[in-house]
């Protein structure tokens, strides 16, 4: 009995050094993230589908999971979006969020989809900045994404956008038919990885922010499109149809960050290198060490 309450007493004090530590990103039940996936991979007739088997989002929701977020507080949609559908998802947002929590809003479609079927900059960006949070993530993986970005760039309120490339020019999603690595779209596969690779924290915290995913994943998304993509004589020519040569430029594409976010944002629930779990697991040790101890004493 003895033993168990010096356990309790230790692994209270572990959690309060842990605060002292300066570890209160440890987010409480009072600071929940949410996510909205949306990908839409078969379109009507006249538009070209993009089969790649909702990989972008499954791709995401496994490293939001590994991150630590509850499976019920991601929402998807894989199929056919259109403009309830994503309201609807918008909506979902908004009544979960409270003012501490962290919204995350990713969407995979073309761009054209988003422009002209979803008429996205109609009443997105209005219905965004109605979200009771400060912590706005908006990751818009589509050809032409800073179009969809633009009408909140700069806006002071608290918000981080991020688009897989300019407003300009197209994105890239890799089909197996293709025999190239990266399956799907090439930003989303290297942003979400950059999320959970150490190497991505730059400042060296031991936490990944927004931030620093994206700059990390910038160069290694343009490495791989320059020489993995653009190497392939074939996939180069269907650009220059379509009248955009990446040879001419040092890189392409260009993803874009719009960050109106005053800190570095960082939506792990738990500490990226598992410093909690370790913390538990020294006390726990120390407790038995102790029992020992008395016993032998
Ligand atoms: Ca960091
Ligand atoms: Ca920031």
């Amino acid at each position: 009995m003895r033993f168990v309450t010096i356990a309790i007493v230790m692994l209270f004090s572990a959690s309060i050094l842990c605060n002292l530590a300066g570890f209160s990103y440890v987010k409480g039940s009072s600071e929940d993230t949410w996510a909205v996936l949306l990908e839409m991979n078969d379109f009507p007739e006249g538009w070209s589908d993009l089969p790649v088997d909702f990989i972008n989002s499954k791709r995401l929701q496994t490293t939001l999971i590994s991150l630590g977020w509850q499976g019920d507080h991601i929402y998807v949609v894989n199929g056919n979006l259109t403009i309830p559908v994503v309201q609807e998802a918008v909506e979902w947002l908004m009544n979960n969020s409270d003012a501490d929590d962290v919204s995350v809003l990713y969407i995979f479609t073309h761009g054209n989809w988003m422009r002209n079927v979803l008429l996205w900059n109609d009443w997105f960006p209005d219905a965004w900045k109605q979200l009771n949070t400060s912590k706005r993530v908006l990751l818009i993986d589509t050809c032409l994404a800073e179009e969809f970005l633009e009408p909140i760039k700069y806006d002071s309120f608290p918000h981080i956008s991020l688009g897989c490339c300019s407003a300009d020019e197209v994105s890239w999603a890799g089909l197996e038919e293709e025999g190239l690595p990266i399956i799907g779209s090439v930003w989303n596969y290297y942003f979400a990885n950059a999320l959970c690779n150490s190497s991505a924290d730059l400042d060296e915290n031991e936490l990944i922010s927004i931030e620093e995913a994206f700059n990390f994943s910038t160069p290694l998304v343009q490495r791989y499109m320059n020489e993995t993509v653009f190497a392939v004589p074939e996939f180069l020519e269907s650009y220059h149809k379509i009248g955009i040569y990446p040879e001419h430029y040092d890189a392409y594409p260009h993803p874009v960050i719009d960050d109106c976010y005053s800190n570095q944002l960082v939506i792990t629930e738990f500490p990226s290198f598992l410093i909690l779990p370790l913390f538990m697991t020294t006390t726990l040790l120390l407790a038995i060490v102790y029992k020992n101890y008395r016993k032998v004493n």
